[in-house]
């Protein structure tokens, strides 16, 4: 099967222009990576050219020796995936030591993986080992609301979780365990990645302060929810804090704990009772 004709690269080539669409994707902003597996490499035979030379990650990956993966490339549009996904597009080899990869198709007219490879991959083996290799999609964006929200709230995981949550009742069913949020740090290198993948033991959504955000998933529909949902809840948020500082009412501790026993979901502890007399905040 021709790689552009997959159903996984077809999935991977729309969310880069439905993220543009949402406006999360100004110039060259954010970034996407998808784990391939073996038997989806098999399939792609001889259009994979094992010719290009080895380029450091800049990171160690042990755990995705031998893995391929579908990343958007550095600088690249990703409103212009749609257009010339092969050019735009790579799929690496990782090597056996897990410090370097290879390009073995795309990036037809040149260029490198994503600036934040780093942070993809060791996202990446983080979950396959926690998830028994079920999430394949990690996906970058810039979402404006969320980002707004990082110069308002203070930059706390437990906090951010609970106020996303009380914006939307499908919140703390779509992630209750919450998200990460990491300080402002320089993007593209390994210090923002391993602090990003240490959150990423935890929870499938990482905030990088005053920059955008990462999220994690089995597929493509998921991932790409999950970036939507919590921008959606900012949103709100960002509306209800324009027009008061204070909520009049809104989902309380009892709300959300009914909820997680109806939908059978595990709410992250430190968010649900943040707000509790006595705790901390
Ligand atoms: O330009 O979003 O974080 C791509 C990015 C870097
Ligand atoms: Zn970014």
């Amino acid at each position: 099967m021709k790689c552009l004709e997959t159903t996984w690269m077809q999935d991977m080539i729309r969310i880069c222009g439905d993220g543009f669409r949402q406006g999360w994707h100004e110039r060259n902003g954010g970034n996407l990576s998808y784990r391939i597996s073996q038997e989806a490499i098999a399939e792609l035979g001889d259009q994979l050219h094992y010719d290009q030379p080895w380029q450091s990650i800049g990171t160690e990956v042990k755990g995705l020796a031998g893995e391929f993966f579908a990343v958007t490339g550095s600088g690249k549009y990703m409103r212009n995936v749609e257009l010339k996904p092969e050019s735009h597009l790579a799929i690496i080899e990782i090597s056996p030591d897990g410090l370097q990869y290879r390009i073995v198709w795309g990036l037809t007219e040149g260029g490198r993986p994503t600036s934040e490879l780093p942070t993809h991959l060791m996202n990446h083996e983080v979950k396959k080992r926690i998830t028994q290799g079920r999430h394949r999609v990690i996906y970058h964006a810039h979402p404006a609301n969320l980002i707004a929200l990082t110069f308002l709230l203070p930059l706390d995981s437990a906090v951010f979780t609970r106020e996303l949550w009380e914006m939307a009742t499908e919140c703390p069913v779509v992630f209750p365990e919450g998200l990460g949020v990491v300080k402002w740090m320089v993007p593209g290198g390994k210090p923002i990645a391993e602090e990003t993948s240490v959150f990423m033991e935890q929870v499938n959504a990482v905030v990088w302060a005053h920059h955008g955000l990462f999220c994690s998933g089995t597929d493509f529909d998921e991932t790409f929810g999950l970036m939507h949902t919590i921008e959606k809840s900012a949103e709100i948020l960002i509306k209800v804090l324009s027009v008061s500082p204070n909520k009049r009412q809104t989902i309380t501790t009892a709300d959300l704990i009914a909820l997680a026993a109806d939908f059978h979901v595990t709410l992250n502890p430190e968010a649900l009772h943040l707000y509790d007399e006595g705790a901390k905040h």
